[in-house]
């Protein structure tokens, strides 16, 4: 894999690489609806990610550095709720195995749209193959690399299991999942705390208290963080061998599994 785009902004080069801010919930709005990955979040998706994920960039640099490692050659790298295709594209500027294919998945038709661009202006199109489909029901098979990059939290829990299962049962022997999720804590003090230390993430980063509550209101339905413990049970239940944190900013934690 050749490294087409040596910047570190994933979408450098993209003609809509600039980054629309979010104001989404700046407003007060009467009625607070689930929140949905449509076309007005996908318009400023960079730049609410980058402002609402504590050590995001950081975090998408060092999964094309850990897939870089995990990687098979004639094998799969899936991506699994790619959004704008942020990872995808940091595996395929890391990754210099033969022969992988990119598998990137996302459920919304927005997103998919967007994140076709980001590849064809990297100049990728040819490496990557783009999915519209719920991670549920995919197949994954032959697979070295599996990242679900804050992603899992938006699977309905009752559903978490069968599909880790399904990543593990569609992993080749020594390959890995890279899994990245906003996290709970048992203890309520510290859970409080770390919820407080996020705000405060948030706050200087510019969103007010109206886009704090609001946005906090919409998730509440939709994205449902776990402890790390319940993560590591579930991992080692699928039958995950050794399982590690490797990142962790407040309350949101970078894992690797492997198979
Ligand atoms: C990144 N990984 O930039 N099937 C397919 N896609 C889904 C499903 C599902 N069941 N549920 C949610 N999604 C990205 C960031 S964002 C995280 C991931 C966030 C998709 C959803 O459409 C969205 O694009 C993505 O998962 C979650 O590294 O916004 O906090």
């Amino acid at each position: 894999m050749s490294s087409k785009n040596s910047d570190s902004d994933p979408y450098a080069g993209s003609t809509r690489a600039s980054k629309p801010k979010d104001d989404i919930y700046a407003t007060p709005l009467g009625n607070i609806v689930d929140f949905q990955f449509d076309e007005k979040v996908v318009g400023v998706f960079s730049d609410m990610i980058n402002r609402s994920v504590p050590g995001y960039s950081t975090i998408i640099k060092s999964l094309g550095i850990l897939a870089a490692g995990y990687a098979q050659e004639d094998s799969r790298c899936y991506d699994l709720g790619c959004s704008l295709g942020a990872a995808t594209l940091s595996l395929l500027q890391q990754v210099k195995t033969q022969n992988c294919r990119f598998v990137a998945v996302d459920n919304s038709s927005a997103m998919i749209q967007r994140c076709r661009e980001h590849i064809q202006v990297a100049g990728f199109d040819d490496d990557v193959d783009l999915v519209c489909g719920d991670i549920r029901d995919i197949n994954i098979k032959n697979a070295s690399v599996v990242m679900m990059n804050f992603t899992l939290q938006f699977v309905p829990p009752k559903d978490r299991m069968s599909l880790i299962k399904k990543i593990y049962q569609g992993l080749k022997p020594g390959g890995v999942l890279l899994l990245s999720e906003k996290i709970s804590f048992d203890d309520k003090q510290l859970d409080s705390q770390l919820i407080e230390w996020y705000h405060d993430f948030k706050r200087a980063n510019g969103y007010s208290e109206l886009e704090i509550s609001q946005k906090r209101a919409a998730l509440e339905k939709v994205m449902i963080p776990e402890s790390l413990d319940c993560h590591r049970q579930r991992l080692t239940e699928a039958g995950f061998n050794r399982v590690n944190q490797w990142f962790q900013c407040f309350n949101f934690a970078s894992m690797v599994a492997v198979k």
